[in-house]
Formats: C-alpha cells, sequence, structure tokens
C-alpha cells in the first residue's frame, strides 16, 4: 500500500520545483497559437482572501486546461496599487502607504503561489511603482496632445466651516455632513481633468464580434444612454433663447411650463427682482443634493417660478419658466419644456402648481376627459395646429422638420455618458504631468522630464485638498517654457486609470521606450477576460476607451481590447451574506491550505454551484472534496495486481466512461461549468475504484483510465496530478502533456434493443443502454404509450425480465 496522500506534504515541493524550473515562464515566441487569458489584478489590500480565491483558483483552472490544449497561454498578475484604502490603512497604522502596499503585495504574492496558480511572476505589473505609472503620466500627455484631455470646472463636495474639499467618502448621511465638523457640505466648482470618453459613445455602443455577457452589454448601453430627439429653442424674456432637449417633439403644442436645471446660467439672468429671493433660497438647497437625490422618481417634483416667460416657436404661446431640480443640468442642455399630459414627472409638476394640461396625443378611446394621470404612449396628434390627425411616430420627424426649415429645431442626439472625471484631491496617486506658469498658462511637462515622481516624504493624511499641494519642494518648479516660477498640478489621477492599459504593460513589464514593447503586440487582443460583474461600467468602459485612443493615436491594430468576457459571481458568509470581518463570516483560506491543501480549496469553491452565479459558503461540503482526492489517490497511487483473466465487459465499459468523462469534462471547462466538472470527475473516479480490486480490467485500459483521471483533474487539482503522474513514472511535468482526446462515437452508450411484451403479446420495441439496470428498463417499459393503453386500469401481477432482450409485463 502506497503512503497516503498528505497535500501540506506535497504541495510546496511542486510548487518550488515548478517556480524553480520556470514551468509558467510564457514565451514570446512559440508554435502554439497565442492565448490571452487576463484576471482582473487585486488591489493589495494585505491578505487573499476567500474572495479573490474564488476569482483566482476557477480561472487558473481553465487557463491549465487551455495550456493543455495546445495554447501558447499568456496568464499574468499583478496588483492594483494606488487608491484610497492604501492611504486609510497607513494612517490608521502609521505607516507609509508604499511600505504598506508593497508589504501586502509580498505577501499576497506567497499566497497566489501557494494556490498553486500558474501566474507568470516574471511579468508581475505593480502600479504604484515609478516604472509602470510613469506610462500613466505619458498617456496622459498624449490624450492632452491630441485634444482628449482637457480641463474644466466641475463641482466637488465642499465643506464651508473646514474650509476645504471633501472626498466623497468623506460626505455622511443623507443631509450629506461633513465626516470632521458635521456642517453640510455644499457643492463648489473645482478645475479638474477630464478625458473625453464622450467622443466615443458612439463606437462604445457597437458590440460586434465580441463574446460578452448580455447583461453587462446592455450595462454599457444603459450608461451611455443615448436617446434620438430634437433640441428646440423658446425665445425668453430679454431676448435670450432657452434650449430644451426633448424625445417627444410630437408634444410640442402640448408645452404649458418651463423648467431649468439650478444650475443653469439663465436662472440668474431671467429671475425677476420680486423673485430673487425664493430662487436663491431653492438653487441653494438643490445644490446640497445629489443627482440621485433629485431625480429619485419618489421625490416631489418641486420648483420656483423665475418671474420670467418665453414663447413656444410652434404654438405661439407664452408659457412661465421655473427653476426645478428634477432638471439635471449635466443633462442634454439643462432645461426641460414641460408638456403636463404626456410626461409623468411633468404631470405631478403641473398639478403641484395648477398649470393646465392639454391633452395634444390623444390615446386610445379617449372621450376627452381631463386625464388623472400621463398619458405617455402614441396616439393621434390633436390640439397642435397644422400636424392635427398625424400619427405621434410620424409626428416626431414632422415637427422636427417644421422647425429646421424655420430655424428654431435641429435633431440631436444625447448621451448620459459623462466624461470622466481623473482629478482626485488625494495623495496616493500617479501625479497629473502639468505646470501651471503665470505667462504661459497649463505647459504639459516634457516627455523627456518624466516620471513626475510622487514624493514619498510628503504629508499625506487628507485634509480635502490635495496633500501635494502643501509640499512647496513639489509643488514649485520653473516653468518647463520660460523657466520662471511656476507651480505643478498637485492632483493625482483616478486609479482607473492604471487598469484601463494595464494588460499592454504585461506584455514588456519592464520596457522602457515606451508604455509596451510593440514587438509584442501579437497577444492582443486579450481572448478571455474574468472578473467580477461590478466593473461592469467603468472599468470595462475606460478599458474599451482606452484601446480605442490607442488604435487612433496608430499604437494598436485592435478596436477591442477583449474578445470573450465572463463574469464570475461573489462567495458568500456561510450566512448567504457578503463576507465582512463586521459579521464574522470571513473564511479564510489559510487554514485550509495548511491542513486540507490547496488543491482541496480550490476543488471546493469550484463545486459549490455555477462559477457565474457564486453562492453561500458551506463547511460540510469540504468534506465531499477531501474524500473525493483520497479516492483519486487510491485508485491512482498504486496497483492494481492484474489477474490472468480479463474481464471483456467491464473493460468495454470502462474505456466508455473514460470517453464519456473526457468529453463532458472538455465541455464543462469550456463553458465554466466548473460544478458539473467536478461531479464527472468523481463519477470517473468512484467507478475505477469499483472495478480496481477485481484486477480483471485489461492493464492497458487500466492505465490509459487512470492517467487520464490525472490529466483531467490537473487542472483544478495540480498538486495531486503531478505527484500521482510521479508515482506512476510518467515523464515531468504533467502540466505539459497535451489534454485528452476522446472518441465521440466511443463515448455513446451502446444500446441494445429490449423487446416489450404485454401477457406474452409484443406491443413495442425499446433501444436502451447496454449498461441499463433492471428497473431503468421497466420503468422505460411501463412509460410506452403502446403498454400504457394495455395496461390502463389493469394491476400488474408480475414482471419477467430477461437482461438486455426483454420485458414481459403480467396482468
Ligand atoms: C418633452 C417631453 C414630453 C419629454 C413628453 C418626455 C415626454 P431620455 O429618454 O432619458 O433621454 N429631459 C431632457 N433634459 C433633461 C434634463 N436635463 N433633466 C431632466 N429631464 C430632462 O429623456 C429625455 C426626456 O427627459 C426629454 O423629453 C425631456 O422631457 C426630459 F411627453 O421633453 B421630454
Ligand atoms: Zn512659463
Amino acid at each position: 500500500m502506497a503512503d497516503k496522500y498528505v497535500a501540506p506534504e506535497i504541495e510546496p515541493r511542486w510548487q518550488a520545483r515548478w517556480e524553480a524550473d520556470g514551468l509558467y515562464r510564457t514565451p514570446d515566441e512559440s508554435e502554439r497559437p497565442k492565448y490571452y487569458f487576463l484576471t482582473m489584478y487585486p488591489y493589495p489590500s494585505g491578505d487573499l482572501h476567500t474572495g479573490h480565491w474564488y476569482a483566482e483558483a476557477p480561472a487558473d483552472t481553465k487557463a491549465r486546461y487551455m495550456r493543455m490544449r495546445g495554447y501558447n497561454v499568456l496568464f499574468p498578475m499583478g496588483f492594483d496599487a494606488f487608491g484610497l484604502p492604501a492611504e486609510n490603512a497607513a494612517i490608521k497604522n502609521n505607516i507609509h502607504p508604499f511600505k504598506w502596499t508593497m508589504a501586502n503585495i509580498e505577501r499576497m504574492r506567497s499566497q497566489f503561489q501557494r494556490m498553486g496558480a500558474m501566474f507568470d511572476w516574471s511579468r508581475q505589473v505593480i502600479t504604484c511603482l515609478p516604472e509602470y505609472y510613469v506610462w500613466n503620466q505619458w498617456f496622459f500627455l498624449q490624450f492632452f496632445k491630441h485634444g482628449l484631455a482637457y480641463r474644466q470646472k466641475a463641482a466637488v463636495d465642499f465643506c464651508p466651516s473646514c474650509n476645504t474639499t471633501l472626498a466623497r467618502e468623506q460626505v455622511w448621511g443623507e443631509e450629506r455632513r461633513c465626516e470632521r465638523c458635521e456642517t453640510q457640505v455644499v457643492k463648489r466648482d473645482l478645475e479638474q481633468w477630464f478625458f473625453r470618453i464622450t467622443a466615443y459613445a458612439e463606437e462604445l455602443l457597437r458590440f460586434d464580434g465580441l463574446d460578452w455577457p448580455e447583461r453587462v452589454i446592455t450595462m454599457q448601453r444603459n450608461w451611455i444612454g443615448r436617446s434620438e430627439g430634437a433640441e428646440i429653442a423658446f425665445g425668453a424674456d430679454g431676448g435670450e433663447e432657452i434650449k430644451v432637449f426633448t424625445t417627444r417633439p410630437d408634444t410640442t403644442y402640448g408645452v404649458t411650463f418651463m423648467v431649468l436645471a439650478p444650475e443653469h446660467p439663465m436662472v440668474e439672468t431671467l429671475t425677476t427682482p420680486e423673485q430673487q429671493e425664493a430662487v436663491r433660497a431653492y438653487v441653494d438647497a438643490a445644490r446640497r443634493a445629489t443627482e440621485i437625490e433629485r431625480t429619485a422618481a419618489d421625490k416631489p417634483k418641486t420648483g420656483v417660478f423665475t418671474g420670467a416667460s418665453c414663447v413656444n416657436p410652434y404654438s405661439g404661446a407664452r408659457v412661465p419658466v421655473y427653476v426645478g431640480d428634477y432638471v439635471l443640468y449635466s443633462y442634454g442642455t439643462g432645461a426641460v419644456m414641460g408638456v403636463p399630459a404626456h410626461d409623468e414627472r411633468d404631470f405631478v409638476f403641473a398639478q403641484r402648481y395648477a398649470l393646465p394640461i392639454p391633452v395634444v396625443i390623444a390615446p386610445p378611446n379617449w372621450d376627452g376627459a381631463a386625464l388623472s394621470e400621463a398619458y405617455t404612449g402614441p396616439g393621434a396628434m390633436i390640439n397642435s395646429g397644422p400636424f392635427d390627425g398625424t400619427p405621434s411616430a410620424e409626428g416626431k420627424q414632422a415637427v422636427v422638420a417644421f422647425g429646421v426649415e424655420r430655424g428654431f429645431a435641429k435633431g440631436t442626439i444625447t448621451y448620459r455618458l459623462r466624461d470622466w472625471l481623473i482629478s482626485r484631491q488625494r495623495y496616493w496617486g500617479t501625479p497629473i504631468p502639468i505646470i501651471y506658469c503665470p505667462s504661459c498658462g497649463t505647459v504639459p511637462v516634457p516627455e523627456t522630464d518624466l516620471p513626475v515622481l510622487l514624493p514619498e516624504d510628503s504629508e499625506f493624511v487628507p485634509t480635502g485638498e490635495s496633500p501635494l499641494k502643501h509640499d512647496a519642494r513639489f509643488k514649485n518648479v520653473p516653468c518647463p517654457a520660460c523657466g520662471e516660477p511656476a507651480e505643478r498640478e498637485t492632483d493625482t489621477m483616478d486609479t482607473f486609470m492604471d487598469s484601463s492599459w494595464y494588460q499592454y504593460r504585461y506584455l514588456s513589464p519592464h520596457h522602457s521606450a515606451g508604455p509596451f514593447d510593440p514587438a509584442k503586440l501579437a497577444w492582443t487582443p486579450v481572448d478571455q477576460y474574468t472578473g467580477g460583474i461590478e466593473h461592469a461600467t467603468m472599468h470595462l468602459m475606460y478599458f474599451r476607451f482606452f484601446t480605442k485612443v490607442m488604435r487612433d493615436l496608430g499604437m494598436v491594430e485592435i478596436n477591442e481590447p477583449v474578445t470573450r468576457l465572463m463574469n464570475q459571481g461573489m462567495i458568500l458568509g456561510e450566512d448567504s451574506q457578503k463576507m465582512s470581518k463586521s459579521r464574522g463570516n470571513v473564511v479564510n483560506p489559510d487554514d485550509y491550505v495548511t491542513t486540507l491543501g490547496a488543491d482541496t480549496f480550490r476543488c471546493y469553491l469550484m463545486f459549490i454551484g455555477p462559477w457565474s452565479e457564486g453562492g453561500p459558503y458551506r463547511p460540510e461540503g469540504i468534506e465531499g472534496i477531501t474524500r473525493w482526492l483520497h479516492r483519486v489517490w487510491t485508485v491512482a497511487a498504486d496497483g492494481p495486481k492484474f489477474a490472468d483473466a480479463v474481464d471483456t465487459e467491464a473493460t468495454r465499459a470502462l474505456l466508455r466512461k473514460r470517453h464519456k468523462t473526457v468529453q463532458a469534462v472538455t465541455e464543462d471547462i469550456e463553458g465554466f461549468r466548473f460544478n458539473t466538472m467536478l461531479a464527472r470527475l468523481m463519477e470517473f473516479t468512484s467507478h475505477l475504484a469499483r472495478v480496481k480490486d477485481s484486477g480483471q480490467i485489461d492493464p492497458a485500459v487500466w492505465n490509459e483510465s487512470v492517467e487520464t483521471l490525472l490529466l483531467l483533474i490537473a487542472p483544478p487539482a495540480p498538486h495531486i496530478a503531478e505527484e500521482l503522474w510521479a508515482r506512476r513514472g510518467k515523464p515531468y511535468s504533467i502540466h505539459q502533456q497535451r489534454w485528452p482526446a476522446f472518441d465521440a462515437e466511443q463515448a455513446t452508450d451502446e444500446m441494445v434493443t429490449v423487446v416489450i411484451q404485454v401477457n406474452g403479446k409484443l406491443r413495442d420495441r425499446l433501444s436502451v443502454p447496454a449498461d441499463a439496470t433492471r428497473e431503468q428498463v421497466e420503468a422505460l417499459a411501463m412509460q410506452s404509450e403502446k403498454v400504457v393503453s394495455q395496461v390502463e386500469g389493469a394491476t400488474v401481477k408480475n414482471v419477467v425480465y430477461v437482461a438486455g432482450r426483454l420485458v414481459n409485463i403480467v396482468v
């Protein structure tokens, strides 16, 4: 009897060997086809937790499988090392963010290695190192040069008592109070840097050729929010024009009021002296609320009359102008024409302020009575001058064309997507490479002066203002253009910048002549990307945007960074809640790894349920996996003692089981169904265990079957597979072997025809698998329609069964 399966002894031994041999180094040149498998890199928060394992172990399994399928697989890993948590932890533990981050990275990398993941660590990327973030700065300069980076005032939260701006996390509660002094914050406009992602809105709506989850595509579509409609100009008092964006030009004859967003510049110019005070109070209050609060469906639609009016260019009607916070300044033109009969928000607004609600689109079977709610459907236009009788769908075009001809309307497309605000008033990020000079203005740092290093000795405790502002040595520099004293930009970049192009850095992580070596571009695009659904919009939008800009700058030739995307679900605590320290439901993977081993934990996580769905952790399930791996050991570590006689039936059955298993496991891994893959492997193992002791399996078939089992478990359980492979005297390494093939014909069940009789008379013939049990065949016979019609109402007295030949039902 071979010694027992002791994972904690086996696993570190193989890990050291793989590392020493560079088994997982990915060559750039290979005869094998390339396969770039990218999984979202983690934030170096300190410990590799179960969530990381849940994301990475199945990804590693798939990557290993692709390698065995004959691909040259690039499977890199790195750390998303800038960002707020490092600053917070640094403050709490009184340690520099750099030290804290690098120590965490060390620790997490060794945990990844202990997981048995086949990452090629020679390609590691750490975004907080100058050799990485220098290219963030370089990209920024290219964007700037091409008009894709610009500076503009944008609203940030500001505490009037502390006299400082606040990060979003520093604003508390519904009342939006400062976390330090509890004063209500206000919005303040700060000059901030933006990337012009809106220039790509239309292209970002196209997903041709992408194998992405429908859910992500929908989320991105909604995020971009394309609306077709028209811009219509209403002449206001004093000769100014109010432009509105509407998706329903067909309702224009039903406008009874106008609403401006509180931030709209015309609020100030239009408000009459009598309304001054009321309007100002309303605008101040509105500026304290967030967009989400302002546009919540259940929030009352409020407003204040400005005292001014404007004229509907279609009907000539004069309508009052309000300011109201359900209108957002950042969308469309920041002004809305109120059509209460056909828009829900306008309807409640009109009711509240007793404004008329004329119907201009006739609802079906409408009797002319006043509406009790807005009618938003289609219908014939009425009370609409020359358009009366026109169906609303047609009316949209006709009304716009009419206005275009007369110069007060134009067809437009509006997007919800906003430009990407990249400025952060934080220390732990990439400095923005810009210098402000009193005489030359905004001067980009010359490329030759990069990187602009993040000073290590700045005070980084957040004050709400950019910490670098208080670092005189950083801030005061000569202007690169004229040499006179100037000031650096002291904001740092959003960390989504780092992850927007990191997949290119893995190709040549230490390349110093550019963000990546163009000679390595054959790796792109990424063939498979995996990660959490929480990145469906921001990261995955910026990611696509970057590649499109890089294409337009002539750096790459692809249109999309990722061909195939897969989102895993989330692993929850035993209580089905998100794992968190405060809930006390956190599962520590290290505990399992040191006792049961990484293979067990990997397989267990994959066995919980479909990877795409996630689910709660169930500690009892881990025993099943433990038992299975011990059984694999018993089956494969040695033996059997082959008898002289060979049972050909049993041998044939094993062979068939082998082909069936290879086929099913292959299909399951392809489809990321790791749970059913493991179920098949368990079944196959049981089959092997069942027939092992007889010793009557043909030795060649036995050995082939056992070795097939090991090859199939090599991706999910790489250590035990390698160990047993070696014990069987097979050549190192199992991870360099080809994935086993199967013969579809041999994988299908052998069928036999069974005759079905009722009281000795032939009634039906059924084709059943040769290895079907008596119960299965009897059940099938009883379901046969021809049998049912004979047996109905009668009592079955006896069933005669001749295996593989006949069923006779006696009634
Ligand atoms: C008149 C009208 C009549 C409208 C009607 C709708 C129905 P989507 O589809 O989301 O693009 N709107 C325009 N700008 C706005 C802003 N800045 N803040 C809040 N609402 C705004 O919505 C477009 C519609 O939302 C526009 O069409 C406008 O109301 C409103 F029977 O114009 B509509
Ligand atoms: Zn200058």
